[in-house]
């Protein structure tokens, strides 16, 4: 097997985002695309020699090709051990556990998380650091820059290797070790879980409906649900990963998850539903009759992840992301815990999970995730209600509804308009930066302005400062509006809109959201001007 060095040039807007690059998977597959951009990360890290890496992905289209592409790459960088999943399969959280698991260097994840996979979709491509976490901001910046200044790339040349069979095999002079992607995973979750109290409720009658929407979480979720806590045949539903997962969008969220929601709404609701995301690290769950929204999912498992095992010592801290609902903050102001506020994506949580300063931690957009990994977690939150749903023997609906009671609720929505021009929703979002420091004071669809400020992120352990993190504004009586331009997409510009308003009168802790919002809504486009400026009526989606 010989090793070749190719002549190669950078390759513009390898950039990588909110959650590391993703493109079109076409751009992906174009000449040398994913070989540079592996080369960079192989420059940043200071190369492979030596190393050991772990490699899986979400099952999407390319994702085989691409892991046999990576793995001639590290042989060629003279990589010591690769631990790949079987069929490069690993969800993101699983991956996460494996390099903390097996103290490697760090890993790669073939992910474009919830965007659709196919030919005409997307692809993503993140390396993950030695804590187990997405590169933080400046590692990703040295990639990019590397990037840019790319002039060949090591490949060898081989036969693929074939991913199917478990165990130890080798290219070239490196181990690579093909595991079980799901084994490493359950144990975990049945450490950190009362796996006895779950399976005795499920025994007792509790119904539960799991929708892996065709991506990676049905292996997880079949051998955790369905084999070990025994949940019947049938309760896991599109468990099988395919290549662009069923033609549809692998985001659990009351659009994507329609039928889920449905499903709760109707006469043959289960006690419990939840769905997950592509690459499995994203949660959504329901209740008969109800739909639990991800900033209150974040505040009840921090009311009560004592009830679980692997948290009866109690939290360190929580955290969410500036977009998030303060909901989490009226628990932490309650229970005398930490809180603190990082940027959208999870790579902010890293050195506060690091340093031991919070335990729980969770974003608006259906992430939530601990300490027992450094990626949010899909299934891990699933686990954590049901534990806490088998201490309680409480529904759903109760739990949201005696929380709400005790805290008073944060009425939540996001709305993202999709595919806009990218220059268009730049200047908008430029012009309202502009405008910040005179809105105070003024009225907004008849409410007063009390705060105008674009974020930034001081980091209290490493020091770092990440600036230009979204708009935020605050009104009278304790609304918020958040505008942001999403790092994911890859198509134009979507810009997400995050509105809320707090209540706590005991008479209106169950009122429709759109109705709460009204107002808020209302002052969130006049604010921006987005009717106005985008010519559209509304937003693409609400969750
Ligand atoms: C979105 C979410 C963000 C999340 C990120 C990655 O980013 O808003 O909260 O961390 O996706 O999640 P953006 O920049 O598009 O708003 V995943 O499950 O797509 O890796
Ligand atoms: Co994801």
């Amino acid at each position: 097997m010989q090793k070749r060095t190719i002549q190669t040039r950078p390759i513009e807007g390898q950039k990588p985002g909110t959650s590391g690059l993703r493109k079109k998977t076409r751009i992906f597959m174009g000449p040398h695309y994913l070989e540079n951009f592996v080369q960079a990360v192989w420059n940043a890290i200071g190369g492979v020699q030596g190393k050991t890496l772990v490699l899986g992905g979400d099952g999407r289209y390319f994702n085989d090709r691409a892991a046999q592409v990576i793995l001639r790459m590290a042989a060629a960088g003279g990589a010591a051990r690769v631990i790949v999943g079987q069929n490069a399969l690993l969800s993101t959280p699983a991956a996460s556990n494996l390099i903390r698991q097996r103290g490697t260097d760090g890993g790669i994840i073939l992910s474009a998380s919830h965007n659709p996979g196919g030919p005409e979709e997307d692809f993503g491509v993140k390396f993950n650091g030695p804590n187990g976490g997405p590169a933080p901001e400046e590692l990703g910046a040295r990639i990019f820059a590397a990037t840019q200044r790319l002039e060949s790339y090591d490949i060898l040349e081989a036969q693929d290797v074939d991913l199917s069979q478990l165990g130890a095999t080798r290219l070239g002079g490196m181990v690579v070790e093909i595991v079980d992607p799901v084994a490493d995973y359950a144990a975990l979750m049945a450490r950190l879980f009362d796996f006895g109290a779950i399976a005795r409720l499920i025994a007792g009658g509790f119904t539960i409906r799991f929708d892996a929407m065709h991506a990676v979480t049905g292996p997880y979720a079949r051998a955790i649900l369905q084999d070990m806590l025994g949940a019947p045949e049938g309760s896991v539903v599109n468990a099988v990963p395919s290549p662009d997962f069923g033609g549809g969008h692998p985001d659990p969220n009351p659009i994507w998850a329609k039928d889920l929601v449905d499903l709760v709404m109707g006469p043959d609701a289960p006690d419990f539903a939840a769905a997950s995301d592509g690459d499995g690290d994203r949660n959504m769950i329901l209740g008969r009759g109800i739909v639990v929204t991800p900033s209150d999912s974040l505040a009840v498992l921090a009311a009560n992840a004592h009830l679980a095992p692997g948290y009866a010592r109690g939290l360190a801290g929580v955290a969410r992301s500036m977009p998030t609902s303060a909901a989490v903050d009226r628990v932490a102001a309650a229970r005398g815990l930490a809180l603190y506020e990082t940027p959208t994506g999870w790579k902010f949580f890293g050195s506060l999970l690091d340093a031991g300063r919070v335990t729980l931690c969770g974003e608006e957009s259906a992430g939530t995730g601990s300490d027992h990994v450094r990626e949010k977690d899909g299934l891990w939150a699933v686990l954590l209600w049901l534990n806490i749903l088998a201490e309680t023997g409480a529904s759903v609906a109760d739990m949201l509804r005696a929380h709400w009671r005790e805290f008073g609720r944060n009425y939540y929505a996001r709305h993202d308009y999709e595919a806009l021009d990218a220059g268009l929703a730049g200047a908008m979002l430029d012009d309202l930066r502009a405008r910040l420091p005179g809105l105070v004071g003024t009225q907004a669809a008849g409410r007063r302005i009390v705060a105008a400020d674009e974020f930034a992120y001081d980091d209290p352990v490493d020091g770092s400062r990440s600036e230009g993190q979204g708009l935020r504004i605050g009104l009278e009586g304790g609304a918020r509006i958040v505008f942001r331009l999403s790092g994911t997409g890859t198509e134009g510009a979507t810009l997400r809109v995050y509105l809320e308003e707090y209540v706590d009168a005991p008479g209106r802790l169950d009122l429709p959201v759109s109705e709460v919002l009204a107002p808020v809504i209302a002052a969130a486009d006049e604010i921006a001007g987005i009717t106005a400026r985008t010519g559209r009526s509304g937003p693409d989606v609400v969750s």
